[in-house]
């Protein structure tokens, strides 16, 4: 079996997983969208990465999705939306006992993903770094963080981990990947819509504090009827720990809204409040902020779903 790692999605998270894997001495290939793309990757002469005050270009070679070639290891690096018919364009070539990894944020694509592709194994991962790009074939690495990686189906780890480790990449296998990714969902939910409502950075919330606590009982609720009381624990108290520890910051709604970019909100808020839905579970609070998003959106000319 094959020991390189595909990467679809050269954004940036895909590029600094990508650019740290390739440091390390690890195989990797990137699988870009289409002939286009390639040539102009192939016209940048590699992907950059920029750490504080240290850039450096790594030549990892690209292909389409259509190449030649099984592929063992996928790591899927598109946003949420993109992640299933991303996947879709290389379901053929995924050989079978295949591992694909998920970064994506929020829930709901990981589904979609596995249905495309029975025959692999789908690892879904939680993510806390930070990375933008700064122009194409360029990223930054801006925030420091962790990753929790996991298949919900079987808790033993995958054969490749000691790859993510050697790599430097800060990460751990956990059995308990689904509290995680739900736990930052209601993070998620908690707080980066009212940061795009109420035009504001984190530290913001701080005069909406009602609010948001507000909220998070509903989440927690949420939580626990879907089976998640683990991820419902202490949400309050947690959402005001991230407010205050990122105050400067900006949510990646927030941005994502400002860059005219659409935004992940069916995966995340969307997500919420169609599993409440599922289980007959009234939040009121949780749905009108929804319906408060989808107004704001649409007044900006982006997509609400
Ligand atoms: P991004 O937009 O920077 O990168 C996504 C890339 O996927 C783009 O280059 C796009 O062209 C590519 N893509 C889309 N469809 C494709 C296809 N069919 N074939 C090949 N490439 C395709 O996004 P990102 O910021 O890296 O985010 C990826 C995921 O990671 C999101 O779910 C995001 O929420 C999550 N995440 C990002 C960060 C971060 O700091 N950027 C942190 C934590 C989690
Ligand atoms: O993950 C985040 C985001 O902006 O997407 C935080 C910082 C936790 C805010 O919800």
């Amino acid at each position: 079996m094959s020991s390189t790692w595909h990467i679809l999605g050269a954004g940036s998270l895909g590029s600094l997983w990508a650019c740290r894997l390739a440091r390390a001495g690890t195989a990797v290939r990137l699988v870009l969208r289409d002939g286009q793309r390639l040539r102009s990757y192939q016209l940048a002469g590699g992907l950059t990465l920029a750490e504080q005050d240290q850039t450096r270009c790594y030549a990892i070679p690209g292909e389409t999705a259509d190449a030649a070639g099984p592929i063992h290891r996928l790591l899927v690096a598109c946003k949420a939306y993109d992640a299933a018919s991303a996947v879709a364009s290389v379901a053929a070539r995924l050989a079978p006992g295949a591992d694909v990894v998920l970064l994506q944020n929020g829930l709901g694509s990981q589904d979609e993903v596995a249905e495309q592709v029975p025959h692999a194994r789908c690892i879904s991962a939680s993510s806390t770094e930070g990375a933008f790009r700064e122009k194409d074939w360029q990223v930054r690495f801006a925030g420091q963080g962790f990753n929790w990686l996991g298949d919900p189906g079987n808790p033993m780890p995958a054969t490749w981990f000691e790859d993510v480790q050697r790599a430097g990449i800060p990460a751990e296998w956990t059995p308990d990947i689904l509290p995680r990714l739900w736990r930052k969902l209601a993070l998620n939910c908690a707080i980066n819509p009212l940061t795009v409502l109420y035009g504001c950075n984190n530290g913001g919330l701080l005069g909406h504090l009602e609010e948001v606590d507000a909220l998070c009982t509903e989440l927690q609720q949420l939580l626990h009827r879907c089976g998640q009381p683990q991820a419902a624990l202490g949400l309050g108290e947690d959402v005001q720990r991230v407010i205050l520890a990122t105050a400067a910051n900006y949510s990646s709604m927030y941005q994502d809204v400002q860059a005219g970019r659409r935004t992940e909100v069916h995966y995340l808020l969307g997500h919420a409040c169609r599993a409440a839905s599922r289980h007959g579970l009234a939040l009121p609070l949780l749905e009108h902020l929804q319906q408060r998003l989808v107004d704001n959106l649409r007044a900006r000319g982006l997509p609400c779903n």
